[in-house]
């Protein structure tokens, strides 16, 4: 069966995670931590960043390589529309959410979850203050222009755009951030229509589980 090593409170992980349900295809979660320094996880991962596909004795690391992966092998459900502009759409803002938005979003889940919860460290009030200040808002003003009154993010299917989006948004949530609704309605909405979905909330239960056994 197809292996996903990683853990899903990184929105990498979660990214695939999602993936793999949206495809109905089911897999083995090995849970692994970031910078894990085993032998057999590094031989898989050159980089040691999470996740990581292992099917058979094939491997690839990097949740877009992996969702690209993930289309070509079961084409069901397709998370990269055919169409060249769409396409390109999709993965423009897949790279725009698994960097800059991710980056912004981790502030929150670390300062405010990981730290305090996991690692016994006080959280850095000035971190949240520059995220909420300076990082956060030119994402959201770019969120807000792009995203459509209703559905998603390019046309009216579900696509990488929506799961590594959606993603990062779940980590600032853990982190008690919320977008606020009056600057930023439409992303505001998208958001509460993404996280109500049988998708992310089937899968949120699982992803509580392990909140809770470590924090
Ligand atoms: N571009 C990669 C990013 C993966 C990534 O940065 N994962 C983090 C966890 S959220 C990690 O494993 N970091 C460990 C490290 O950088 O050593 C992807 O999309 O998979």
């Amino acid at each position: 069966m197809l292996k996903i090593y990683g853990i899903p409170l990184s929105p990498f992980v979660r990214k695939v995670h999602w993936a793999l349900a949206h495809k109905e295809v089911e897999f083995e979660s090995i849970p692994t931590m970031p910078g894990d320094s085993s032998e057999n996880f590094r031989a898989l991962s050159p980089l040691g960043k999470i996740p990581v596909l292992q099917e058979d004795d094939f491997s690839v690391p990097d949740s877009s390589i992996i969702l690209r992966y993930l289309d070509a092998k079961f084409p069901q459900n397709p998370l990269y529309p055919s169409a060249a502009q769409d396409n390109a759409l999709v993965s423009w803002l897949e790279e725009f959410a698994d960097t800059k938005l991710v980056e912004g979003c981790s502030v929150f889940f670390r300062e405010r979850f990981v730290n305090p919860k996991m690692m016994n460290k006080p959280t850095e009030q000035s971190a949240i203050d520059n995220a909420q200040a300076n990082l956060m808002p030119p994402l959201l003003d770019y969120l807000e222009s792009t995203v459509a009154e209703n559905g998603y993010f390019c046309g009216d299917a579900l696509s990488a755009a929506d799961l590594s989006i959606t993603s990062a948004f779940v980590n600032a949530q853990y982190g008690d951030y919320q977008v606020d609704k009056t600057n930023y309605p439409k992303l505001a909405g998208y958001l509460e229509r993404a996280m109500q979905s049988p998708l992310v909330q089937g899968q949120m239960e699982k992803e509580q589980a392990i909140m809770k056994s470590m924090g």
